[in-house]
């Protein structure tokens, strides 16, 4: 048993990591940047150490500091969030070898799919279906070309040390190939400081299906249902849903029996995420794990009624997990309030919040680190909150959920708010007819 946790974390993940552990009745230590002494997080965690200035490199990334909080506040566990060290493989081994438990994997099992072809291969051996591409490393532009060739054309590069979209090229025929090899290659050096590089057959206008896992220390593992997180925008969601509105009974059990192999075959322990792509046709590959808590957990909680972060906590204490899968019972759709200008590009809007009046009432879920008269600093995401509406169909979901952001007031800084009122009133959206090309083509009125 826990007797008490450091969240090495910042916003509102690290409020919520709180907010179970007092339940828990675990004791918990907050960290900050100077940029964040005003945070909720601070005032709500029973212990708080300021770890740095602002920069995240001098503080929420800087593992001597974090490593000293732990020390001086005698905390046995540390609670990573997402982002910031929550896929940093040598910060949990630092962890195991101070004998402070990571709630979450070992260094290992980050490692394992941390490098993108690794994961890939561990795929292939464990029957799960991955896209058809190179077989490892590509060694020159004339593999590149020779494979693309058999294969056909539109494919993708990508870096085997990136994930979630960052340099990636697509290519539509021979012509560009030689640049789009020479630019991915050169990124990835620059972005990963490792170049190397692999190719998939595009798969066009896909939806973004995940699963959520959980796997224990004694090999069980089970699945949690889908989220449907097509509604994106330049790699960054905006919107998740549970159940996808493309889902099928076969299909969640055959995407659900895949991500279970997926982590069985890793062992996996803590809570996780299997991201697939599925095509019009129903196809579904595997594109990475993610071996963190993500911000998107709530729908899943809402679904199926049950705390993501109590599991990883009991999970990491050494508790046995059911291993039942769960069906969703309801119907939640989760929009990210950011500090943003969706009139502007979505350009980010940092600063004060004068007025504040936040959404309530029957099916609505407000997860917010802010307070009016909080100050959003430039230095980290611009998520202001999450709202989360539940009910028992979809379309009564997006009723809820057009209600409450009709309700929320947010004055002195942009937000995301106006482009979910619109998203709820489109018609494409309302009938679940969408895929990660959607908001391409999505116009702001
Ligand atoms: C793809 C793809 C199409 N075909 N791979 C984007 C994030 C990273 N995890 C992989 N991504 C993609 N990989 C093949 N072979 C399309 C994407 C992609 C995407 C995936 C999920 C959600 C939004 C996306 C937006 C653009 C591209």
């Amino acid at each position: 048993m826990f007797k008490k946790i450091l969240i090495a974390n910042r916003g509102e993940i690290a409020l919520r990591v709180i907010r179970t552990c007092r339940e828990m009745g675990i004791k918990t230590v907050a960290v900050y940047s100077t940029a964040d002494r005003d945070s909720l997080h601070v005032k709500f965690a029973d212990e708080a150490v300021c770890i740095g200035k602002p920069q995240s490199s001098e503080s929420y990334l800087n593992i001597p500091h974090i490593m000293a909080a732990i020390e001086i506040t005698n905390a046995d566990a540390v609670h990573p969030g997402y982002g910031f060290l929550a896929e940093n493989a040598k910060f949990s081994q630092i962890c195991a070898d101070h004998g402070i438990k990571f709630i979450g994997p070992t260094g290992d099992m980050i490692n394992k799919m941390g490098d993108k072809i690794t994961a890939k291969e561990t795929m292939i051996r464990a029957g799960v279906p991955v896209i058809p591409g190179s077989e490892g490393l590509l060694g020159s532009l004339e593999e590149a070309k020779g494979i693309a060739r058999e294969m056909g054309y539109p494919v993708i590069l990508k870096a085997t040390a990136g994930g979630g979209g960052k340099g990636m090229r697509i290519v539509w025929e021979e012509s560009e190939m030689e640049r789009a090899y020479n630019t991915a290659k050169a990124e990835a050096a620059a972005a990963f400081k490792n170049d190397g590089i692999y190719m998939e057959k595009f798969v066009e206008e896909p939806r973004h299906i995940e699963i959520q896992v959980a796997g224990d220390q004694y090999g069980n593992v089970c699945h949690l249902s889908e989220r449907d997180c097509s509604i994106q925008r330049r790699h960054q969601k905006l919107v998740e849903e549970s159940p996808s509105p493309f889902m099928t009974r076969d299909l969640r059990e055959k995407m659900g029996e895949a991500a279970k192999k997926a982590a069985g075959a890793i062992n996996y322990e803590s809570v996780g995420t299997i991201e697939f792509l599925v095509d019009k046709h129903r196809n579904f590959y595997f594109m990475e794990m993610n071996t963190r808590i993500q911000v998107e957990h709530c729908v899943t909680e809402e679904v199926i009624n049950f705390d993501l972060i109590k599991e990883q906590i009991k999970i990491a204490m050494g508790e046995k997990i059911s291993g039942m899968d769960y069906e969703p019972q309801q119907h939640a759709i989760e929009c990210r309030i950011n500090a943003e200008d969706p009139y502007n590009d979505f350009r980010p809007s940092p600063g004060r919040i004068s007025v504040l009046h936040q959404p309530g009432g029957h099916g609505v879920r407000v997860d917010s680190h802010v307070y009016a008269g909080y100050v959003i600093p430039p230095y980290y995401d611009s998520m202001i909150g999450k709202l989360i509406t539940v009910a028992r169909t979809r379309s009564e979901a997006i009723d809820t959920m057009y209600r409450a952001l009709s309700e929320y007031v947010i004055e002195g800084v942009k937000t995301t708010i106006p482009f979910h009122l619109q998203l709820m009133q489109n018609e494409r959206f309302r009938s679940g007819d969408f895929n990660t090309k959607f908001l391409e083509s999505f116009k702001m009125q």
